[in-house]
């Protein structure tokens, strides 16, 4: 069996500068680099994803006629209204220049009604390409990292604890909005007492 690094949205929208800046996060790109380099170095998948948004997106305020960063609905389900961001071929959606180029990729948030902040389903439990990927190559055990915290990398966590995966989460190559300003901290208790493992990068070999 076999791990994979998964590297959730380190688009240029999520970093400074972009429209949903995320505090910190051009920090972890180093951190990262280096772990792309070494899992590339011993044969391991390296898995990148990409929050992929039509601009008609129904989770932007500017379409929902919603205030930024508060709470409505989107087909039904609590939909938090955020800033335009991560459209589809805009710069804003694209990683981070300064990742290192990445050939898998997973893009999620495709559909205009429904959004998506795990990397294996969307809100309405719809699947994407990631697990039948993943098991495609015999991986069972990933380290997660990305953006952010508190949204898409903690709902990917949930879903690969849920779907059988030995889950480690790199908790300094990881950034949250912090809405609140405990919400990182939070969503990294809850992906723990979900079974989560929470490690610094400096300790994966
Ligand atoms: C994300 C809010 C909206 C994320 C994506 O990548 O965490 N957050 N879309
Ligand atoms: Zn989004």
């Amino acid at each position: 069996m076999k791990k994979a690094l998964l590297l959730i949205d380190i688009q240029n929208d999520f970093c400074e500068g972009g429209s949903l800046a995320v505090p910190g996060a051009s920090e972890i790109i180093p951190i990262t680099n280096e772990l792309i380099s070494k899992f590339q170095a011993s044969g391991d998948l390296v898995v990148a994803t990409m929050d992929w948004h039509p601009a008609d997106h129904g989770s932007f305020a500017s379409n929902s006629g919603g205030k930024i960063g508060e709470l409505g609905k989107l087909e039904d389900i609590p939909q938090i209204w955020w800033p335009d961001h991560c459209v589809q071929g805009t710069p804003g959606a694209e990683l981070h220049p300064e990742l290192k180029k990445i050939k898998n990729i997973i893009y999620k948030g495709t559909n205009p009604k429904i959004d998506s902040y795990s990397a294996f389903f969307n809100a309405s439990k719809d699947e994407t390409d990631l697990n039948k990927f993943l098991r495609q190559r015999d991986v069972d055990t990933l380290y997660i990292l990305g953006l952010a915290t508190d949204y898409c990398v903690k709902f990917t966590v949930l879903d690969a604890l849920d779907l059988g995966y030995q889950v480690y989460v790199v908790s300094n190559a990881c950034r949250g909005v912090n809405l609140d300003p405990n919400d990182s901290e939070t969503a990294l208790e809850d992906m723990k007492k979900k079974g989560a493992k929470l490690i610094e990068s400096a300790s994966i070999k």
